[in-house]
């Protein structure tokens, strides 16, 4: 299968028109009630250059919850809002897809376990899903990093659905990264730390190399598959135009999963498979 063989040796696999543009502007519009549902009284600024900062517990108890994390950029010095809640929100994360019907429709697509058979995952956990927004001027830039950083499983089986809800251009940040290069051995792992807190163990000090990344640009409805070590990095949007994506990563219940993970689940809500909602209870 196509899908397969690009995979193995790019990486990733772009595929455009994947999505309908309508069930694109469903989970857009789904997005922006949650937003407007949100009450900011806890704020956590979602930034890859200030790992610090993401390690509150607002951030580190977010994985079996919808959660709002700000932009770097959305405070002025006084610590009052530059902007409006709903133009300031980096991402949404990170069990959307478990907790709300619009987005669990939408992760469990039966073509989506399609997709992640075909890159070899026998056993699919949905773990981690994230709204992006990208929004005008404030979008922030997202690091180059490697998913199975953030995402550990032994051994490395994450895979990262990322869905383009608009069009991606180089201009409002689209994805970058270098074919065949998910080669790249892991460079750190992000884990919780014993005494409290996040801590990276680094594997391998040589930075991720940004030579030769190509703009993944994707117009609405793209999906791009990406392998859990391909080193990937998305710009800053200082465009007037938005860049709101949707991504879902999976991982193979066949490889373990470490008790320090960052992202962990409470007993309520075990991590599930492409089920439907129904089909479970
Ligand atoms: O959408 C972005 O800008 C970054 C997304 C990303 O790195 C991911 O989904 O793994």
């Amino acid at each position: 299968m196509t899908v397969g063989h690009d995979y193995e040796r790019d990486g990733f696999v772009r595929l455009e028109g994947f999505v309908e543009p309508a069930a694109c502007d469903a989970l857009i519009e789904r997005a922006g009630e949650l937003v407007a549902a949100f009450r900011p009284d806890t704020v956590s600024i979602f930034s890859t250059r200030d790992q610090a900062r993401t390690s509150d517990d607002y951030f580190l108890a977010s994985g079996d919850q919808i959660r709002c994390f700000f932009e770097e950029d959305a405070f002025a010095p006084d610590g009052s809002l530059r902007g409006p809640v709903e133009r300031s929100i980096n991402k949404i994360g990170h069990a959307l897809h478990d907790l709300d019907p619009v987005f669990s429709r939408f992760s469990r697509d039966p073509r989506l376990a399609g997709l992640t058979a075909a890159v070899g995952i026998a056993r699919p956990l949905l773990l981690q899903s994230m709204y992006i927004f990208k929004q005008p001027w404030i979008g922030g830039e997202v690091t180059a990093h490697q998913d199975h950083t953030f995402l550990w499983t032994d051994p490395p089986t994450v895979t990262g659905l990322w869905f383009a809800l608009e069009d991606a251009t180089v201009d409002n940040g689209c994805l970058w990264a270098r074919p065949g290069s998910h080669t790249e051995p892991p460079r750190r792992r992000f884990h919780r730390a014993p005494g409290g807190g996040t801590a990276f163990e680094v594997l391998d000090p040589r930075p991720l190399p940004l030579e030769g990344m190509i703009p993944l640009e994707a117009p609405k409805g793209t999906c791009i598959v990406l392998h859990g070590l391909l080193p990937h990095r998305s710009g800053a949007n200082r465009s007037a135009r938005s860049r709101q994506a949707y991504s879902l990563h999976v991982i193979d219940a066949a490889a373990s999963y470490p008790a320090d993970s960052w992202l962990q689940r409470g007993a309520g809500l075990p991590l599930r498979g492409f089920e439907p909602d129904d089909a479970t209870g």
